[in-house]
């Protein structure tokens, strides 16, 4: 008789961790729907700033009617439509300004071209400290980053809206600008270059306030890689 009671406990915490699981720890871990690859931001990255949208890549293409939502401090922060694109492979969806310090959690449901859907969750943090490793560059109108020694120098910078940033290839080997995720580079299409040359450059203005990763494809695995945050 004493063996039940105990066991009947152990029951009924079992239950109360679950439920505490399915709600107050939901943004702890991933929940990929399937066919899911990655995303930008990926499940538990560290901004030092918002991000400027959500974009999520598939294996399989993409039809209307998926859906994206990016919740903070009891705020939703995603706005405007569902935007499919990368051949139909990639969806996203622009995030509101403002974002502060914190948590924020991102569920989708992914509508597959074959009619079935996928559901999915993950999250990510901004944490303004970081911004403390950018190299401050504000206030300028044009901001050169030269590729050299397989490295992007600065390689975190901050500057303010409407700034042209100019990568200048510096060295022999053949360089490129890549927005994040590799290899989709979805996040910020015109963040893409050709082929950068020895002596080669490619420009972007950057308008909108937020953080811009990239990378270059040909030397992601030497960890040639970059960040840009534009601040107000
Ligand atoms: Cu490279």
């Amino acid at each position: 008789m004493r063996i039940k009671v105990p066991g009947l406990l152990v029951a009924l915490l079992i239950v109360a961790c679950s439920v505490l699981a399915a709600g107050c720890g939901e943004t702890a871990g991933e929940v990929k729907a399937p066919r899911f690859t990655d995303s930008t931001p990926m499940a538990g990255d560290v901004y030092a700033a918002q991000p400027v949208n959500v974009t999520l890549n598939f294996q399989v293409d993409l039809a209307r009617g998926s859906s994206i939502s990016v919740v903070g401090a009891g705020e939703e922060w995603a706005t405007g439509p569902v935007l499919i694109e990368d051949q139909s492979t990639a969806m996203k969806r622009a995030l509101k300004q403002g974002m502060r310090e914190g948590e924020y959690s991102v569920r989708y449901t992914a509508r597959y071209a074959s009619g079935s859907t996928g559901e999915g969750r993950s999250f990510f943090r901004i944490d303004p400290a970081m911004l403390a490793d950018y190299e401050d560059l504000q206030g300028r109108s044009q901001v050169t980053i030269r590729m050299t020694g397989l490295a992007f120098l600065p390689r975190l910078a901050v500057v303010s809206p409407g700034t042209t940033i100019t990568w200048v290839n510096e060295e022999q080997a053949a360089h490129f600008v890549n927005t994040e995720t590799h290899p989709e580079h979805t996040y910020v299409p015109e963040m893409n270059s050709k082929e950068l040359k020895q002596g080669e450059s490619f420009s972007v203005t950057l308008e909108t306030p937020g953080q811009y990763d990239y990378h270059c494809s040909a030397h992601y695995p030497q960890g040639m890689k970059g960040s840009i945050v534009v601040a107000e």
